[in-house]
């Protein structure tokens, strides 16, 4: 060989050592995110679409326009899709052959570009229906891996032999081939954990929600108006979730079955058909977590729908003796609700929807119960899957034995949401500080909120409109404040007359009391 002949050879192993990197770089940055993203996924954290994948993918899809979309079809048919990945792939990997190229002479404009392309991606994920900020986590750290990855190859490995330091070819290749390797595991490995949730998801986009004859409403006037307070009905995305399951259980409504037994006349099972072809009612109920503080937000208030119990119980035939339902959701948690609870004149519902759209994966879809005036552990089984009518003598629901009571009613409650403990606040018009929240005494009804200043005297906050016994009310009071630091206490009170306590109590073992305090300074 000529030396020029050599010169060629050891230029041509240099570009292909590039375009390697910046191939690995590539494979790096989408296998980390695809691994966080199936985690998301899993733990139903995820908002949106966080896969960058599939969040590019359909954001292109999105924005084809129609003669595209047509020519696509018309030329790929049902692989479409497929077209549309391997499409991607092609330019990503040409994106970061050019990368690596570019690595080679100018490390920092790679990096640049990276850093660019990353940006791309996480518009993508950021404009998906749903998303949220963690959603763009994956990519986010994908990409900072793919960067750390960039300079590392390309400080040492992609070095010309003659400037030392540097990995022989041989090796860099292997170190590349077995990079790609773990990387598509990895990747793989994140498809597969996600893929469950996916299913699940298309399933839960086809159920429509049906419509009921006699919706309820949201009154005028149910919200005051302030600024900060919790809404009157909380979206499902904001709204608390507590349960004991570590990944969100993935239960598809086509194999789901709730079958009733024990102290019954006759067995009952129902599928997922029989149950919507039932007429379904709604009801305006607000959830209550035990493990609320007092002053905390572990609770919510949503428009669900859902066939009432005591239809189904009323099949079952409950025999004499039977004083509560064992509910038992797909991974084993269980909760013992009175019989009563169930089948008296409250809508204690087999819910399929929350706030007219069918369950969140975290919030118990396909199905779950509602019952109002019990706090969730007591009653409020996702993924129910099972009812055993029994006795509170022979059976326990799953936070008994833990120390938490064998009967839940939810009691009376409020909490200030505006403004916030240690808040510096301004006087508006009038010399008056909006001090704002929510009160609680579900299927008894909120009557009255007082609020008091320091050492003063209780006072009436006036209340939004009431809705329901069942739900929360919303409360203000035009506080005529004097500037320097302040203490505000506030108590409710329900139909059976009864002021909240002021005694306080830790959560356990059958729900927090006391009245929420904050303090403040008025400038
Ligand atoms: N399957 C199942 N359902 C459950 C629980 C649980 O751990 N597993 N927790 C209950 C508790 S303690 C509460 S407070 C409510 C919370 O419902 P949410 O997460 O939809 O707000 O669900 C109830 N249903
Ligand atoms: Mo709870």
């Amino acid at each position: 060989m000529t030396e020029q002949q050599n010169a060629g050879v050891a230029r041509r192993g240099a570009l292909l050592i590039g375009a390697l990197g910046g191939v690995v770089v590539g494979a790096v940055t989408l296998a980390v995110a695809e691994l966080i993203d199936g985690v998301l996924q899993r733990g139903g954290w995820a908002g949106g679409e966080p896969s960058p994948v599939l969040a590019v993918g359909g954001a292109f899809v999105d924005r084809t326009p129609l003669w595209l979309k047509n020519f696509a079809v018309e030329t790929f048919g049902t692989d479409d899709k497929l077209a549309l990945f391997v499409g991607m792939g092609l330019v990503l990997a040409l994106l970061c052959c050019l990368i690596g190229l570019i690595a080679l002479r100018r490390l920092q404009v790679a990096l640049l570009l990276t850093v660019v392309l990353v940006g791309v991606a996480a518009a993508a994920v950021a404009t998906r229906p749903g998303s949220h900020a963690l959603d763009l986590l994956p990519i986010l750290l994908g990409g900072a891996c793919g960067l750390l990855v960039l300079r590392g190859w390309f400080g040492r490995i992609g070095r010309p032999a003659s400037e030392g330091n540097a990995v022989d070819r041989r090796t860099a290749v292997g170190i590349g081939a077995g990079a790609l390797v773990a990387t598509a595991l990895l990747g793989w490995g994140g498809r597969a954990l996600g893929s469950a949730g996916r299913a699940v998801d298309e399933a839960r986009r086809k159920v429509a929600i049906p419509r009921v004859r006699r919706p309820v409403a949201v009154p005028a006037g149910a919200s005051v108006g302030v600024g900060g307070v919790t809404p009157f009905v909380v979206p499902q995305r904001d709204f608390y979730r507590i349960d004991t399951a570590l990944v969100v259980p993935q239960v598809d409504p086509a194999g789901w079955r709730l079958r009733v037994h024990g102290m019954v006349e006759h067995e009952v099972e129902i599928d997922w058909e029989t149950l919507l072809s039932k007429p379904m009612q709604e009801a305006m109920v607000t959830l209550m977590c035990v493990s609320n503080e007092v002053g905390g937000n572990l609770n919510g208030n949503a428009i669900w729908t859902g066939w009432p119990v005591r239809e189904l119980l009323a099949q079952a035939r409950p025999k004499p003796g039977a004083d509560m339902v064992l509910s038992r959701s797909v991974d084993g948690f269980t909760a013992g609700t009175p019989l009563e609870a169930l089948t008296d004149d409250r809508n204690a519902l087999l819910a399929i929807g929350m706030n007219r759209e069918p369950l969140a994966p975290k919030h118990g879809f396909p199905v779950r119960l509602v019952v109002p005036g019990l706090y969730g552990y007591v009653s409020a089984t996702k993924w129910v899957v099972d009812l055993k009518v029994t006795t509170f003598a022979q059976d326990e629901g799953y936070w008994t034995p833990r120390g938490w009571s064998a009967r839940g009613p939810v009691k009376t409650s409020s909490r200030i949401d505006v403004p916030s403990d240690n808040d510096t606040v301004q006087r508006g018009s009038g010399g008056t500080v909006a001090v704002a929240g929510v009160a609680w005494a579900q299927h008894r009804g909120v009557t009255g909120v007082q609020v008091r200043i320091d050492d003063g005297e209780w006072t009436d906050a006036r209340l939004g409109t009431d809705a329901t016994v069942d739900a929360w009310r919303q409360w203000v009071y035009a506080w005529p404040a004097s500037p320097g630091k302040h203490t505000i206490a506030v108590r409710a009170r329900d139909s059976t007359g009864e002021w909240q306590t002021g005694e306080t109590a830790p959560p356990d073992p059958d729900g927090s009391t006391g009245w929420h305090t904050i303090g403040v300074t008025v400038t």
